[in-house]
């Protein structure tokens, strides 16, 4: 029987999270009252029984509403300290951040606000003994044209940001809708990667997009592949990790995808397991691998591999994977 405290306890990497999904009801009490905003809630239990989502753009809903208490730069740096801080509690030795700019820019924030206060956080998070990358993302339901402008801010800051990523609401937005842009941002250096969330209108064509059109090095969520064994095999073949979120899935689709996430570790799938967006489904990554290690009776090697897959599919380099695995 594995323990709880053996799952907090193991060295991992956490890949997929989104810091805007890591505000806490806490934090944004405290900040609603510093930028006089008015949420129409002045309890933590008031905001948490917002908490309850239907579906995916249900949560979106209330993720987006969420963020209009994040004005400025120190806003954003205490948000991504606060879950570095819990990171820390669950030995998370590095994490890739997501962070989505036009959130905020189209709030009136300006993008150096955000960009400053995440990467300030970052490096302040190596004193916490975690190594921290940042992975801008953009928002599918937004044109293309306003992502290959948030591009274009980024430029200046190139050297902060690792990756581009892309999130939000999937529903007619395919990932070849950013095809020219992903080609530019891989051709400029950055790593790529995509949401496949859970069981979309098109989820297989989108995953082969993702995988044969795209080229992208990891795949977030990406359960449907399950359906077509040739992308399967594919992904096996190629090492692309999957970064599963099984706590958020039970929110937005009422169900883990337990079966699907051991199946495809089974196969050989690069598996990881992660929190999406832990404040508001309140479960941070060790909560998540206990969630799926009750739901399928994990064993110990299993879970072991799940952490092993964390290092190996993050973008460091072969040598400083050998430094934790
Ligand atoms: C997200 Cl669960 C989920 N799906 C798509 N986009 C997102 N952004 C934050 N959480
Ligand atoms: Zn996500």
């Amino acid at each position: 029987k594995v323990t709880k405290e053996f799952i907090y306890g193991m060295p991992k990497a956490e890949l997929h999270i989104h810091l805007e999904g890591s505000l806490e009801p806490e934090l944004k009490l405290k900040l609603a009252k510093k930028n006089n905003i008015d949420l129409g809630m002045d309890t933590v239990e008031a905001i948490k029984e917002t908490y309850q989502f239907d579906d995916l753009s249900s949560f979106l809903d209330v993720y987006y509403q969420g963020m209009e208490v994040l004005q400025d730069r120190d806003d954003f740096y205490n948000l991504a300290m606060e879950y570095f801080k819990t990171a820390q509690k669950h030995n998370v030795k590095y994490a890739e951040v997501f962070f989505d700019p036009q959130a905020h820019t189209t709030r009136g924030v300006a993008f150096e606000e955000v960009i400053e206060g995440y990467y300030k956080a970052t490096q302040a998070a190596k004193k916490l003994g975690i190594k921290a990358n940042l992975i801008m993302c953009f928002l599918r339901d937004m044109s293309a044209e306003s992502a290959l402008e948030h591009y274009q801010m980024a430029k200046a800051y190139q050297d902060w940001i690792l990756g581009i990523g892309l999130d939000s609401d999937e529903r007619d937005n395919p990932p070849l809708k950013f095809a020219e842009l992903f080609k530019m941002a891989k051709n400029d250096g950055y790593k790529i990667t995509m949401h496949c969330d859970i069981d979309q209108k098109d989820s297989i064509k989108h995953i082969e997009a993702v995988l044969y059109q795209i080229g992208a090095q990891r795949i977030d969520h990406g359960t449907n592949i399950i359906e077509d064994q040739s992308l399967v095999d594919y992904a096996v073949e190629n090492e692309i990790g999957f970064t599963k979120c099984p706590v958020s899935n039970r929110f937005v689709t009422g169900d883990l995808k337990s079966k699907e996430i051991k199946s495809l570790l089974d196969q050989g799938i690069k598996v990881t397991i992660n929190s999406d967006d832990p404040a508001y489904f309140q479960s941070y990554i060790s909560d998540d691998i206990y969630t799926l290690a009750q739901a399928v009776e994990l064993t110990k090697a299993e879970i072991i591999q799940l952490a092993k897959n964390s290092f190996e599919v993050a973008w460091i380099s072969e040598a400083e994977k050998k430094n934790y695995l």
